[in-house]
């Protein structure tokens, strides 16, 4: 089995309830599906969110990276000669969604052209994971309001509030609206896109202590190290890498140099290859990891599942899984469901994403 084609095809599609966090906003899911195809007739599918905020990429990037850089040299490869397809896309450097979607599109074609799901393929460990949903920036009441309604309609338990805002107050408040509102039993955990200062998030943590707050992602940048690792140490909850740590080598030093005390795993930045190299060294090494959500669709999602159910150490928190329920359409022809707050992998071979031709069609851009 050999790759002969490669395709980047860019395509928008609105959302109904834009979402807007400490680092950006989406309006528009302006993603670039990948589609790889072999000489025996097996086509493998994924999806690339651009972040411009978070990777420095670009729908136009994607798209060019793909088709320029990367597809001349993967094209006559054997999908399974797994290391040599990662030899390549780590000779570049950066443009991690593009690298995650090819590797996840030819882990599909490994599972279609064995007949087996890529669930199991990884590692089997269960057929589902709980769902968390992903609050964006909204005035307190709206956002319990929503809470309620994903828990009502759902049976979501778990939130995780985009945070970062000033005046700190702000956050603070929705913090303590979500809980009383919602109860001791929900958990609910903070991101603050690096919105912070050190500082600044020490002081929410003193202001929302009591509150039972599960973790704090993100909370200012990484990069500014010594504040990150005195607010690491002084901190009662975990405090979760995301952005400063898209490859395993950005994990490990920031778990080495006390940048973060637990890992947010995607599989749109670091396929499945990667993210299993990485659950793997946060597992060696104690350390909790989240299942996050890039603001995928419902083919990313999807994604998320395959690889999350598939281990014990994935499984065991809730995935970021619901925010494709914001968009006004999506191009999976069978729709993700969530039910009784979990969603389910496929048991189909492959990892499932059966994309409908006429949505294509109709939200393609090129
Ligand atoms: C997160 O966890 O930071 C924000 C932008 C994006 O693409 O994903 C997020 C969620
Ligand atoms: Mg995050």
């Amino acid at each position: 089995m050999k790759i002969e084609l490669i395709e980047a095809i860019p395509y928008a599609i609105p959302y109904a309830r834009p979402l807007k966090f400490a680092s950006g906003e989406v309006t528009t899911a302006d993603h670039v599906l990948i589609r790889i195809h072999t000489d025996n007739g097996i086509m493998g599918v994924a999806d690339t969110p651009p972040r411009p905020y978070t990777y420095g990429e670009t729908q136009d990037s994607i798209v060019s990276v793909v088709t320029k850089i990367f597809a001349p040299q993967l094209i006559g490869l054997d999908p399974l000669d797994r290391s040599k397809v990662q030899q390549i896309l780590r000779r570049t450097v950066h443009n991690p969604t593009a690298k995650g979607a090819l590797d996840i599109a030819l882990w599909d074609i490994i599972g279609i052209s064995l007949g087996t799901p890529v669930h199991k393929l990884l590692g089997g460990f269960t057929d589902r994971m709980r769902v968390c949903h992903m609050l964006g920036f909204k005035p307190a009441a709206e956002l319990l309001e929503e809470a309620l309604r994903f828990r009502e309609t759902y049976g979501i338990n778990t939130f995780k509030l985009k945070t970062g805002r000033r005046p700190l107050s702000l956050d603070v408040e929705a913090s303590q609206v979500l809980r009383d509102g919602l109860g001791a039993d929900t958990e609910i955990y903070l991101d603050a896109n690096r919105g912070w200062t050190a500082n600044e998030a020490m002081e929410v943590l003193r202001r929302t202590e009591g509150l039972g707050l599960s973790m704090l992602e993100e909370p200012c940048d990484a990069g500014e190290a010594m504040g990150r690792r005195r607010l690491v140490q002084h901190s009662t909850i975990p405090i979760v890498g995301d952005e400063s740590v898209p490859t395993l080598g950005d994990v490990s030093r920031e778990l080495l140099s006390g940048g973060s005390n637990a890992i947010c795993i995607k599989t749109a930045r670091s396929g499945f290859t990667e993210a299993q190299q990485i659950l793997g060294l946060c597992e060696g090494m104690g350390v909790d990891v989240t299942m996050g959500n890039q603001i995928d669709t419902q083919v990313g999602s999807l994604a998320t599942v395959t690889f999350g159910a598939a281990f014990e150490a994935s499984s065991r928190r809730a995935g970021e899984l619901s925010n494709f329920l914001d968009m006004t359409d999506d191009l999976l022809a069978e729709p993700l469901e969530i039910t009784g707050g979990t969603i389910r992998v496929r048991e189909v071979p492959g990892v499932g994403a059966v994309v409908d031709a006429e949505k294509l069609t109709k939200y393609r851009q090129d």
